[in-house]
């Protein structure tokens, strides 16, 4: 053993080099982990209203006089009982819709939801691009990137909460398209 370089030798018992490599990597995602954890506002943003959890929120810049915008969060159901989406407003447009999106004949196309979104108990309900969403109508204005602006959502049981809507880039989905009314 005492023939060897102490490099040669570090190599032999299975090397140093490696080992610091990974003590590093891991210490790097457990900073950036940390770093994420503080700033919760940046990655997620969450609303409560009874038995109900209104996660992240979000809308997308519109392009200058652009009449309607979406709006995305989910909706957690903590209770036993199914709650419903009945109605949304914000002073950020004239009316605001629930909209189903789908593809009919090739065609994709969205229409108003009437009756409300069913939050089965247990479960939760997703507005996304491509699927169920909020569309506010008749903007007053145009929603900029990096702002928020406020909503309210009134739900059959769980009642009325404000919740902001984070605005985020014109193509965060590509799926932009003209609306249909
Ligand atoms: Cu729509």
């Amino acid at each position: 053993m005492s023939n060897f370089s102490p490099a040669a030798r570090a190599l032999m018992l299975g090397g140093t080099r490696p080992r610091d490599f990974g003590q590093h990597l891991g210490l790097a995602v457990f900073v950036l982990i940390l770093l994420l954890a503080c700033i919760p506002g940046a990655i997620a943003h969450e609303f409560k209203v009874g038995d109900l959890e209104i996660g992240h929120p979000w809308s997308r810049a519109t392009p200058p006089g652009a009449k309607v915008a979406g709006g995305y969060f989910t909706v957690t159901n903590k209770g036993s009982a199914p709650d419903r989406l009945l109605s949304i407003s914000s002073d950020i447009s004239e009316k605001a819709e629930l909209h189903e999106m789908g593809v009919k004949d090739g065609v994709m196309t969205m229409r108003p939801v009437t009756g409300g979104l069913e939050i089965p108990a247990g479960g939760k309900a997703e507005l996304k691009p491509g699927g169920y969403h909020l569309m506010f109508v008749g903007l007053k204005r145009q929603p900029k990137q990096g702002e928020k602006f406020s909503a309210t959502l009134t739900f059959e049981k769980a009642g009325a909460v404000t919740v902001d809507f984070a605005v985020e880039g014109m193509g965060e989905t590509g799926m932009d398209m003209d609306h249909a009314d």
